[in-house]
């Protein structure tokens, strides 16, 4: 047996190439178009399928088995809570483009505590579905990013539900993910937050997680920040989760943070006070966005996009080009709390590479054996990619079109011939028993590894 601990790659084979192209230079011919059908040139990508990013919610997945661990139903939710949270924490800073996997694409890691298989089942709408398991957990869903464009800012909302199963309890739990956006489309330096509301559901018990995702205001004391409660079935607040996405969870009990709000609520009246300032309104940054766009005869509200949303992420009264900055002298710490998750350094080299986390480093690397087993369709052996992270653009440029015009030409000539639909291959439609939606699910066969008639998509 493989006893011996498996080492994988920390850093990309070659640096990053700096670009210092404007985004908005692509974007602003864009507007109102649904942008997983721009293609963007290959300087604003990563070299990563979409396929592989998904993987990167494994990072932290021993905290599912901390979960099993856990006798209480209460305390198993904190530490899916610490789960669903930590799969968030490898975005921060991450700004480069994945690649839009192509349709029948597919991507499998094998790590000691599980494996994951991910395919691209449906291209327009893009829809990816992922399935992962250990000998304690079954974590499974799809996602199809839907991507929205304000002008200034650019919105992601990953639709779709993900699901844990701990099928020893009989116990699952569901819950979708906040929204993403990209700020300073038009001048400055990209930088992005994830907002909105995120709903932790345990199936079987009823307990409830409520956790909001802050967006960034003016003092940006809120960036970054998670804060939310737990319920149980009679929606009694039991505990207090809070923390930022992209460094800790905490958690203490609901009795303990009422307690602690009391004693301190001189300092949180003060905060309130100042963020409502009267001159909040038209912002110089909004006017300037508008008059830009008003002579581009576009407007940035016109697009398909819906007021709901609008809602939920609205632009941040942070002037133009900024980035806020989190103010680390801001750090609450409630008595009896417990830190469920902490996120681990990013490599020293990591503004050359990408941004990536260890973890992300080692996604796309063709470990030893693999050229023998992997299925045929793997994102390791899409060339575009393979070029990228080799650190030859034009090369990757120049596959990246060639793979898309072959996908192009393959769905005309299925569109044209009767009976030749496309099927995924590892995942059917189906609804998902947990939240009785539409989903895809798993058919169990891919690691039989029995690769036959692999559709020819590189
Ligand atoms: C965020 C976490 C979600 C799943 C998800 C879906 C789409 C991803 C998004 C995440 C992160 C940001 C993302 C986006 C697709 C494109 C965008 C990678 C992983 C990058 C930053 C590209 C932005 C380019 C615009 C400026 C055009 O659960």
């Amino acid at each position: 047996m493989d006893t011996e601990k498996k080492e994988y790659r920390l850093v990309l084979p070659v640096p990053m190439y700096h670009n210092d192209y404007n985004i908005w230079s692509v974007l602003k011919n864009c507007i109102g178009k649904e942008l997983s059908k721009i293609t963007m040139p290959v300087v604003f990508n990563e070299p990563l399928s979409f396929l592989q990013r998904m993987a990167e919610y494994m990072e932290y997945s021993h905290l599912l088995r901390l979960a099993l661990q856990q006798q209480d139903p209460t305390t198993r939710m904190q530490y899916v809570i610490g789960f669903a949270v930590s799969a968030l924490a490898s975005n921060w800073e991450r700004l480069g483009k994945p690649f839009n996997p192509l349709l029948g694409e597919t991507y499998e890691l094998e790590r000691e505590e599980f494996k994951i298989i991910c395919e691209q089942v449906s291209h327009h709408p893009p829809v990816s579905a992922f399935h992962a398991e250990s000998k304690d957990w079954i974590f499974h869903g799809s996602i199809h990013p839907k991507l929205k464009f304000w002008g200034k800012s650019v919105e992601i909302q990953p639709k779709g539900t993900v699901t844990v199963e701990f099928p020893k309890l009989n116990e699952a739990y569901t819950w979708s993910n906040v929204q993403c956006c990209v700020h300073n489309i038009i001048v400055g330096k990209l930088w992005m937050e994830q907002c909105g509301t995120m709903e932790i559901v345990n199936h079987s018990t009823g307990h409830k997680a409520h956790l909001t995702f802050k967006p960034a205001g003016w003092n940006s004391k809120d960036l970054h920040r998670v804060e939310g409660y737990i319920t149980d079935k009679s929606k009694h607040k039991l505990f207090f989760i809070y923390g930022k996405w992209t460094e800790f969870i905490k958690c203490t009990d609901y009795f303990s943070y009422e307690e602690y709000l009391k004693e301190n609520s001189h300092k949180f009246k003060r905060d309130g006070d100042k963020s409502k300032s009267p001159n909040d309104s038209p912002s110089h940054t909004s006017r300037k966005v508008l008059q830009k766009l008003n002579s581009l005869k576009v407007s940035p509200f016109k697009s398909n996009s819906t007021q709901e949303s609008m809602d939920e992420c609205t632009p941040p009264d942070i002037p133009d080009g900024m980035v806020p900055k989190s103010e680390s002298t801001y750090s609450i710490d409630i008595p009896n709390s417990i830190t469920i998750w902490k996120v681990k350094p990013r490599p020293m080299q990591t503004s050359d590479y990408y941004q990536f986390t260890e973890f992300a480093m080692s996604l796309n690397e063709l470990e030893s054996g693999m050229d023998k087993s992997l299925c045929p369709t793997d994102s390791r052996l899409r060339p575009d990619i393979r070029k990228l992270e080799q650190g030859d653009i034009d090369g990757a440029a120049i596959e990246k079109t060639r793979l898309e015009e072959k996908q192009r030409d393959a769905n005309k000539h299925r569109k044209s011939k009767k009976g030749t639909e496309w099927h995924p291959r590892w995942f059917n439609q189906g609804i998902n028993p947990h939240t009785k939606q539409e989903d895809w699910l798993y058919n169990g066969n891919y690691w039989k590894r029995e690769y036959t008639d692999n559709p020819d998509i590189f």
